[in-house]
């Protein structure tokens, strides 16, 4: 929604203090190889001084709202109408003072539903690259643009590349695809880039764009071209460089004899721009753009950032966003931590339409600065060294799983193309079901898979959000085990196979839940059991899929330190080459494949 001037003002007055402060506690600038000038924030600060975010509960009165900010000794700025939160002004001006009032709020006000500090939030720093760099030729399909052959991340000798060529034999994208950059803008008059800016219809033609008027009715006026929270204005241009990246990987254009190829040849990008020049942002601004880009279609939300504590406030709107059907792709973060053990926002957060992306490179190994998490991290994508656009019409190399992410975004964005009347939740499992399994990733990650997006079209069952159990002492049971699984056709069965302490195995049909999920439960087993598993989907065409294998215990000991990638994986080359991605499994699981070994032989 538009802001009062006076609001502008002090925001922009807030940001100009911002600058000043990191100013003071220390900016490092250096230059890349081209010129570009990268700002690295340190102790970058966490909240927004002197504002707060609250949310009443429903049905509490305006005049008991109003009651409880005066004593509080807040003053109301801002409402989310999605959302239905307020953003306050305080007095308190330091972190320390602003949690203090937000505890005292928790306990004492019980008209509250949630108050929290206004976090600010960042690009997630980008290390520029300069490495040197290998590209392989003969490929299905390599486009013509000039610098495609310092892109590793699409094609390269070692196979560590997404498949792309593969993948753009089959789809090279679609106008009808809207991917939604939440970031630092575009620049969008990029040669590579300015025929995939989305245009708002509703803002366009006939003098809309620029008539101060609110045509379209979204709270918004004249947003022809996406919108700049920064400043609540019109023009969402790239003033960094880090949107403008993440913006090439989803969808420079492919084969114009120009720059580099993205992920989508042709898709449509929405610039939403809500982190400033020196990279932040805070979370009312990230939460409207989520919004902003659930309420406007786009079926995508890449974001490269991330910041702050558990925000309520981001929670909400990334589920706003899920119930309208939109993926919500985010940064898994550069700090090498495990986020199991140390939360990431927003790619932490625990609401389903949330992709984690962690990054690889060009030897398929986890990059040295990337996050992993083997609950809370789903899959890894290309993210260091990676060449796209910059502003003024240049090309950098950069990394960061903020180049990861755009990978990924891109990828779901190809699918969406392939299959247009696929839901949400049928993308989710095609992107997390077709990665390329590497013992680099297995066990720091939920998929143990980095992306590929040939793959993702495949024919034959694809699954993925298998559960992982974790050791438990129960001994009680049952295990419950979900999966989901989708096919081009039907799937006609799905079963979970498992072994107890390697030598029996059991066998039992998973029944359907709705939704493309199933679920099957495995008995309860004494202490000191260790139970295998993996699940076996197949098709109306009669082709199979086997998960990857799953180990748990029954045990009161604690599980095995997290972490990598002990076990030697089997690769079954005889398999019909588009499932052996599928069916690399640990030695000790080898005979719950040779049946379907046999089985596939026999139809021949
Ligand atoms: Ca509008
Ligand atoms: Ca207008
Ligand atoms: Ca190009
Ligand atoms: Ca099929």
């Amino acid at each position: 929604m538009m802001k009062e001037q006076e609001v502008n003002r002090q925001r922009q007055g807030a940001s100009l203090k911002l600058l000043m402060a990191i100013c003071l506690c220390g900016m490092i600038l250096f230059l890349s190889a081209n010129g570009w000038a990268q700002i690295r924030i340190k102790n970058k600060p966490r909240v927004v001084p002197g504002e707060i975010i609250v949310k009443f509960r429903e049905g509490v009165e305006e005049s008991v709202k109003q009651a409880s900010l005066q004593r509080h000794n807040l003053s109301f700025v801002t409402r989310s109408q999605a959302l239905g939160y307020l953003r306050c002004k305080t007095p308190a001006v330091t972190a320390q003072a602003i949690n203090a009032i937000v505890r005292a709020c928790k306990e004492a006000d019980s008209n509250i539903e949630y108050i929290e500090p206004n976090y600010y939030l960042y690009a997630i720093e980008t290390i520029p690259a300069g490495e040197s760099f290998a590209v392989k030729q003969g490929a299905p399909v390599i486009p013509n643009d000039p610098r495609f052959d310092d892109q590793w991340n699409m094609r390269n000798s070692n196979d560590a590349d997404i498949d792309a060529s593969e993948a753009w034999a089959t789809q090279t994208g679609s106008d009808g695809v809207l991917v939604s950059v939440i970031d630092t803008g575009i620049d969008y008059d990029h040669e590579d880039l300015k025929d995939q800016i989305w245009r708002n219809p509703g803002e366009s033609g006939g003098g809309k764009e620029n008539n101060g008027i609110d045509d379209d009715g979204n709270g918004y006026k004249d947003d022809y071209r996406g919108w700049n929270f920064v400043f609540d204005n019109n023009d969402p241009y790239d003033n960094n460089q880090h949107g403008t990246h993440c913006a090439g990987i989803v969808g420079a254009i492919g084969n114009n004899g120009k720059g580099i190829a993205g992920v989508n040849w042709r898709v449509k990008m929405m610039a939403l721009k809500f982190l400033g020049q020196d990279g932040s942002g805070t979370t009312d601004d990230a939460a409207e753009a989520i919004i902003y880009a659930a309420n406007m279609g786009a079926k995508i939300l890449s974001n490269s950032w991330g910041g702050g504590e558990n925000s309520r406030t981001l929670q909400d709107a990334i589920q706003y966003a899920g119930d309208r059907g939109a993926l919500f792709i985010a940064a898994a973060g550069n700090e090498s931590s495990n986020t199991d053990r140390t939360p990431n926002y927003p790619s932490n957060y625990g609401v389903a339409n949330v992709v984690s992306v962690a990054s690889s490179d060009r030897n398929d190994q986890l990059s040295s600065f990337s996050n992993y998490g083997r609950y809370s991290v789903d899959l890894a994508a290309p993210g260091s060294s990676i060449l796209s656009a910059q502003p003024l019409g240049r090309y950098q190399l950069l990394s960061g799983t903020s180049m990861a992410t755009p990978h990924v975004a891109g990828v779901a964005a190809l699918i969406w193309a392939q299959y247009p009347s696929l839901n949400m939740k049928q993308i989710l499992v095609r992107l997390l079901g077709s990665t390329d399994r590497k013992n680099a990733f297995v066990g720091r990650m939920a998929t143990g898979g980095r992306l590929n997006a040939a793959n993702a079209f495949f024919t034959n069952p694809v699954i993925a959000l298998t559960t992982d159990l974790p050791y438990t002492n129960n001994t009680a049971g049952p295990y419950t085990v979900n999966t989901s699984a989708v096919d081009d056709g039907a799937i006609t069965s799905v079963k979970l196979v498992y072994s107890v302490n390697g030598t029996t195995s059991d066998s039992v049909a998973m029944t359907s839940s709705g939704n493309d999920s199933f679920t099957a439960d495995i008995p309860g087993k004494p202490l000191e059991t260790t139970i295998s598993y993996l699940v076996v989907a197949a098709d109306n065409a009669g082709n199979r899929t086997a998960s990857p294998t799953y180990t748990f215990k029954i045990t009161t000991e604690p599980p095995p330190e997290e972490g990598c990638c002990g076990q030697n994986a089997m690769s079954f080359e005889g398999l019909n080459p588009s499932t052996r991605w599928a069916v690399e499994i640990p030695a000790n699981m080898a005979f719950f494949l040779l049946p379907l070994v046999l089985l596939r032989r026999r139809k021949k």
